[in-house]
């Protein structure tokens, strides 16, 4: 979205929600999100749009090589995507169990989407952050990596569930891969698959091994760079134009739009919350372009 485009969406939302006296369910905001909307524009740009504030830093000929915008939902889109995250008595969103197999995962009708990526990277502090407006719900945050050693699975309202995988590399549980690619190859109702890679460290060989899986089953996945807060701007760059190459050239199932996203500052996090909302099949109108 360009930086005018945001203006205008602010404009546009606020215009609604004064318009309509009290908000409607469809446009109100959650309470952090109507803070957001008031930060001055290059710290929102910042906030909800990181690949696109990043933007600037680049040399004219490596922009191309980015996709910045084949997602890019207005500010009202993304506002509207928070209302799926934020717990209310209407819509419930809450720990639902634990499986180690397949046969063991609750057998919801519901659009569902997981979250793998090597022990560490980042998963439970990702779902943890994108139930920030659900406090109540605990997502197990581990100091020691390799904590996760099961299928967590968590309801989001009546719309989505949400996997945390165990994770894989240093100390990762014996069944793993049986577990993990068990999972990805017959979960019928698995929608996207966010694959998360430390932008700190880069795609390491363990990665490569996921996005060997993702790509044999050919699942819909998405790469979400973690801790992005914990880089220098130059590093988080060259990290992501070197990630970004390895997609344009590696992959063939992997969403061309990269997600960076830190849990400390919440950068990305609204826009990646919007994108699953878009996956699920929650909102009416597609927002790909
Ligand atoms: N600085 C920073 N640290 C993070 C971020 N996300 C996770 N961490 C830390 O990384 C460690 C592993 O996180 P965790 O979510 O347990 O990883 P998991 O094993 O993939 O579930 C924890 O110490 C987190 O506090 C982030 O965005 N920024
Ligand atoms: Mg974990």
């Amino acid at each position: 979205m360009a930086t005018s485009g945001v203006r205008f969406a602010v404009g546009r939302l606020f215009k609604l929600t004064r318009g309509l006296g009290r908000p409607s369910r469809v446009y109100s905001t959650s309470q952090s999100f109507a803070e957001v909307l008031r930060l001055p524009k290059r710290q929102l740009t910042k906030l909800v749009y990181p690949l696109q504030e990043l933007e600037q830093y680049l040399v004219p000929d490596t922009r191309p090589d980015l996709h910045l915008r084949i997602f890019d939902p207005s500010l009202e889109d993304i506002a509207r995507a928070e209302n799926f995250f934020a717990a209310t008595t209407t819509n419930r969103i809450e720990y639902l169990s634990s499986a180690v197999r397949l046969s063991h995962a609750p057998e919801l009708p519901r659009p569902e989407v997981c979250f793998i990526g090597r022990s560490n990277v980042g998963k439970s502090s990702l779902i943890k952050a994108l139930f920030s407006l659900a406090p109540e719900v605990e997502v197990r945050v581990s100091r020691k990596p390799g904590h996760t050693k099961k299928m967590n699975f968590f309801k989001v309202g009546k719309c989505f569930i949400l996997v945390d995988m165990p994770g894989y590399g240093y100390r990762a549980p014996e069944d793993f891969v049986d577990m993990v690619e068990t999972y990805l190859k017959e979960r019928r109702n698995l929608k996207r698959t966010f694959l998360l890679v430390d932008s700190v460290v880069g795609i390491t060989e363990n990665d490569k091994i996921a996005v060997e899986m993702c790509e044999e089953f050919s699942l819909p996945y998405v790469m979400v760079l973690t801790k992005i807060d914990k880089s220098s701007k130059g590093h988080l760059l060259k990290q992501i134009l070197q990630i970004q190459k390895f997609v344009n050239t590696k992959t063939q199932g992997c969403f061309p739009q990269l997600f960076p996203v830190s849990t400390v500052t919440y950068s990305g996090i609204h826009l990646l919350k919007c994108f699953i909302v878009n996956v699920t099949g929650n909102f009416n109108g597609s927002h790909f372009k």
